[in-house]
């Protein structure tokens, strides 16, 4: 059966691929595995049938033979574990790999997402400059350590993983900003795994839906 995964109508980051079905979208374009995509109004998302796909009514879900999952990290070891090509197949490169799926959402992306956060919610205090170079520090001692570990190889763990796919989509909300450019060898990880066809293909697809929607 053709999974169905849920994305917003009116993405508020007007095609840039930031929100997190894009993450979904590129696993299942790695793997080769066809999927619909069900687009949902903020209203549906809190309606009691999203509710039940996911009880914090977001996106992105993932439904297929009667099983529905919530959590992108979820929803992609589920397809790489089902499909070749986004984790290997010996044993403990394949757990390395999975090392590296958390490591993207536990220990890089939260002080990202704060510092984000902090970007928007927080920008008319006045104390806010003193909190944004705070959190600046707290990226920055994620990137260093993880550009160390990257070296001057192509990917986190010998070929391109889901750690990969992750550790990517998490990095990508720093583009724009100089945290990113202080490490020329994560800037160039980040636009290494965006010429990956798979993820042109999932990037063209969420663009398509903004462009739609504002036609
Ligand atoms: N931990 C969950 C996961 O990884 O799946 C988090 C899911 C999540 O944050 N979903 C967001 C959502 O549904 C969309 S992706 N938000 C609506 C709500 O909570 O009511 C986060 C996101 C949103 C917008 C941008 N942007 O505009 O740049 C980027 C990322």
């Amino acid at each position: 059966m053709t999974p169905t995964i849920t994305a917003f109508e009116n993405s508020p980051d007007r095609g840039r691929g930031l929100a997190r079905d894009m993450r979904v979208r590129w696993a299942l374009e790695e793997v080769g595995q066809a999927y619909e995509v069900r687009l949902v109004s903020f209203a549906e998302m809190k309606a009691p049938a999203h509710l039940a796909l996911h009880p914090f009514g977001q996106i992105p879900t993932y439904e297929e033979d009667g099983l529905a999952l919530f959590e992108s990290g979820a929803i992609i070891l589920h397809i790489a574990a089902r499909h070749a090509g986004l984790l290997p197949e010996d044993a403990g490169a394949r757990a390395r790999a999975i090392n590296w799926m958390f490591a993207a959402l536990n220990t890089v992306e939260p002080p990202i997402l704060e510092r984000e956060t902090a970007g928007y919610a927080e920008r008319d205090k006045d104390w806010h400059g003193e909190r944004v170079a705070m959190l600046d520090d707290r990226v920055r001692a994620r990137l260093s350590p993880l550009a160390a570990r990257l070296g001057d190889a192509d990917w986190l763990d010998g070929a391109f993983s889901a750690g990969d796919l992750l550790m990517v989509s998490v990095l990508q909300r720093l583009q724009g900003s100089a945290l990113l450019a202080e490490h020329p060898a994560l800037a160039a990880y980040v636009a290494r795994a965006e010429a990956r066809p798979a993820f042109k293909r999932a990037f063209a697809a969420q663009l398509a839906v903004f462009e739609r929607s504002s036609r």
